[in-house]
């Protein structure tokens, strides 16, 4: 009888691997997006190459030997069960280090609330809440993140079990292959789906048991994908897309701490984690930008609430070190600065004082008084100055509004402030803003940042971009873009802050546009 049972066990186990041949493993190859995408667009048979480079590139998702070959090894990895997003998205599609991925996406903010929408009757509804609560904290640990629950509406990121179809259009499958999946950050949207987190009601959850599947570590997974992180190609990472069964007290990986700490940064007090790949892979691509400007002769500088970044034509220049450290006198958490080119002067602004440097050397007699040093009408608490590339005039920006400042007159021009909403696509408010070394004017805000097109008056074509790009993070250098379309009709017109319109002699346009087309050949990921 025993023998009979064995029999029957193993002829079946037998009969589901050869079950799963190329055609499953083609299924499953596009369905988690190891295709081209012009592969699937076809609709034509792919050739056995794309098959081959399909397969390659599973294996090295899953740390196996690439040969292309769709092995027993690969047969049996494609039938455990996973995360139901698809692989290669993000900064994995251009990634051959074995790392995390990042999304391109991010919350703005790190106060998270999340609402557990139903439960499982696998589980005590208590049990489930605080495996939730379990799993987000291994996150908020990690990083400057925090989770609060709430009782009831919306909630950031919000939780389900449920079934088959759902209403998102991912579908789940019936027990076993696709556990879960959740939806990247971020939208300020009431009950957005932006963050949350769906578990296939088909499988039964368990915790602390080597049966069915563990609750906890589908949770931890899922919500690295609400917070922005993609799949790792590190298939210990937490967020290797497999699910390989119970692990006692399964905690984040290096590779997933890194990964969090370069969207959000480390928990305060608690030392960085060094990234598997060196100093590139740590939290400082992290880009919240709170001041920008040129010196006369040492360079670009923006500034973060701590630190200065150099920043040349082609990004980063050197380690970003303590501001007092480049800058003697200078505190922390400036609120502006801007770099004059009259007088060679760069000016910084904090609360109510400013400060006036000759290159890194502060002038005497600062700090003073914004008031008594702009002539009484800029306001304290400024959010940034810029000097605009478009007419060569100083700008002062505090929330929505901006101040015209005239170095003539030593004073507000008449007829401000007026509404930031004038500059076309910049938005409500403005952390940071400088005109940079190709004279083209750039706009911090919120790990974002916008290149002003001052020929039409608005943000240029292909912003926002991730203020990361200054930082030659390795991924995102990697992304080549294409130059920036410059405008090659012959006349180029100057618009005004107050939409009027002038042309330029063809002299100053040619030499302008070989200027515009030299910097953007050098600068072509900024
Ligand atoms: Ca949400
Ligand atoms: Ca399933
Ligand atoms: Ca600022
Ligand atoms: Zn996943
Ligand atoms: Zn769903």
């Amino acid at each position: 009888m025993e023998v009979k049972i064995a029999l029957v066990y193993a002829m079946t186990c037998i009969a589901c691997v050869q079950s799963f041949g190329t055609n499953e493993a083609l299924n499953y190859l596009s369905q988690f997006n190891y295709f081209e995408s012009n592969d699937l667009s076809t609709g034509h048979l792919r050739s056995q190459d794309s098959l081959n480079d399909a397969i390659r590139l599973f294996q090295r998702m899953n740390g196996l030997n690439e040969t292309g070959i769709l092995t027993a090894e690969v047969q049996d990895l494609m039938q455990m069960p996973r995360c139901g997003l698809p692989d290669n998205t993000g900064t994995q599609a251009i990634n051959r280090a074995r790392r995390y991925a990042l999304s391109d996406v991010k919350w703005f903010k790190t106060d998270l609330t999340w609402r557990l929408e139903n439960t499982t009757p696998d589980l005590r509804r208590s049990s489930v809440r605080e495996i939730i609560a379990r799993a987000l904290k291994h996150w908020s640990d990690a990083s400057q993140l925090t989770f609060r629950e709430v009782q009831s509406g919306d909630a950031d990121l919000l939780m389900k079990f449920t079934s088959r179809d759902h209403g998102d259009g991912n579908p789940f499958d019936g027990s076993g292959k696709v556990l879960a999946h959740a939806f990247f950050p971020t939208s300020e949207r009431r009950y957005s789906i932006a963050g949350d987190a769906h578990f296939d009601e088909a499988e039964t959850y368990t915790d602390n048991s080597y049966a069915g599947t563990n609750l906890f570590q589908v949770a931890v997974h899922e919500f690295g994908h609400s917070l922005g992180l993609g799949h790792s190609n590190n298939p210990d990472a937490i967020m290797a897309a497999i699910y390989r069964g119970y692990v006692p007290n399964a905690e984040l990986r290096e590779d997933d701490i890194a990964g969090i700490q370069a969207l959000y940064g480390a928990n305060s007090g608690v030392p960085e984690v060094e990234g598997t790949e060196g100093p590139k892979a740590r939290g400082s691509c992290v880009a919240n930008f709170v001041a920008a400007a040129q010196t006369h002769t040492a360079g670009s500088y923006i500034f973060n609430d701590t630190h200065a970044f150099l920043v040349d034509l082609f990004g980063l220049v050197s380690e970003p070190k303590p501001i007092s450290n480049i800058f003697r006198g200078l505190p922390t958490n400036l609120d502006a600065a801007f770099y004059y080119e009259k007088t060679g002067k760069t000016y910084f602004f904090k609360g109510s004082n400013y400060w006036r440097f000759a290159d890194l050397q502060m002038d005497r007699g600062y700090p003073r008084s914004i008031r008594v040093g702009w002539g009484g009408g800029i306001p304290d608490d400024l959010d940034s100055v810029f000097v605009w590339s478009g007419n060569g005039m100083t700008y002062f920006v505090k929330g929505s509004n901006y101040w015209r400042y005239n170095f003539l007159s030593s004073s507000v021009d008449p007829g401000y402030p007026k509404s930031l909403s004038v500059w076309n696509g910049i938005g409500t408010k403005l952390d940071a803003a400088f005109q940079f070394e190709n004279k083209l004017t750039y706009f911090f805000t919120d790990g974002e940042y916008r290149r002003f097109d001052d020929n039409n008056f608005q943000v240029a074509a292909d912003y926002p971009r991730r203020s990361t790009r200054w930082l030659k993070c390795e991924e995102e250098m990697a992304m080549v873009v294409s130059p920036d379309p410059t405008p090659d009709d012959g006349m180029m017109t100057m618009v005004t802050d107050d939409g009027s319109r002038g042309s330029k002699d063809a002299l100053s346009v040619l030499a302008l546009h070989a200027c515009l087309i030299f910097s953007v050949m050098q600068l072509h990921n900024i």
